[in-house]
């Protein structure tokens, strides 16, 4: 099932020609389609009020680089969702709250939110702290604007709204899902250039085809991120499955 209103999302960038083409293929197209979410791209140069249509400055203080200007991206967002704005306004920057699956769900509880594209060297301060309700990025690197991490996030939580993804438990099996990363996937056919697909997924006996996929997921949680294991919801029996591995490997 869809909820009867499409979850809003305003997205303000310098650049929104690059959202069209995500947003007209694959799970984005089709939940749009369904009314589930709904996006809406604004271009920040629209809102100014000048002849050169200026949005960026240099930095008081010097040292290079150019800062967004605030008018207009106070205009834009004042604009389009009201004075002061009726959704959260979060600012994509490398600065912000690192974006992980829980931040994903908890924007999904939400009706409607703006997503800022920062671009240049960042915006004014002061977009920030008067505008601004909530910073996030999507990791430890720098891109060069906000616009693929905005991608990014309206991503993940488009396809956590009710009835996007066919299966309703599909948002549950995800890697991260549990805090932990998921099992190994395997299809036809059932030898491929003599690679055999593990005999318990041909077994039919779903109790051991979960308990298999549920031991993977922990193997390939310890060895590729244990940093995830600490906060996984894991039995005393994962947990002891886990140590044992600890001490063979020495
Ligand atoms: Cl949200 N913006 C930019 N410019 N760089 C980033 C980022 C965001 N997240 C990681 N790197």
């Amino acid at each position: 099932m869809t909820s009867p209103f499409p979850m809003r999302f305003d997205i303000f960038t310098l650049f929104p020609e690059v959202f069209q083409p995500y947003l007209v293929v694959s799970i984005l197209a089709r939940a749009r389609r369904q009314g589930a979410v709904e996006v809406q791209v604004h271009n920040i140069r629209d809102w100014t009020t000048d002849r050169h249509h200026v949005v960026d400055d240099e930095p008081y203080g010097g040292g290079g680089g150019m800062v967004m200007k605030p008018e207009p991206i106070f205009a834009a967002v004042e604009g389009v969702l009201g004075r002061p704005p009726r959704a959260p306004v979060i600012l994509l920057t490398p600065q912000g709250r690192p974006f992980t699956q829980a931040v994903a769900r908890e924007l999904a509880r939400l009706p409607h939110i703006a997503l800022l594209c920062g671009r240049y060297e960042g915006v004014d301060e002061r977009v920030r702290q008067h505008l601004v309700t909530d910073e996030i990025s999507i990791g430890d690197y720098v891109l060069t604007g906000g616009e693929l991490a905005a991608l990014v996030v309206l991503d993940a939580v488009t396809r956590l709204l009710p009835g996007v993804l066919g299966d309703p438990d599909a948002p549950a099996k995800d890697s991260h899902a549990a805090g932990l990363l998921e099992h190994p996937h395997y299809t036809r056919p059932p030898v491929f250039r003599g690679w055999e697909v593990p005999e318990v997924l041909r077994s039919g006996d779903h109790g051991r085809i979960a308990r298999w996929r549920r031991e993977q997921s922990l193997r390939r949680t310890w060895e590729r991120r244990p940093d995830l294991l600490a906060q996984a919801d894991l039995t005393p029996e994962e947990r002891a499955l886990i140590a044992r591995w600890q001490t063979k490997e020495r």
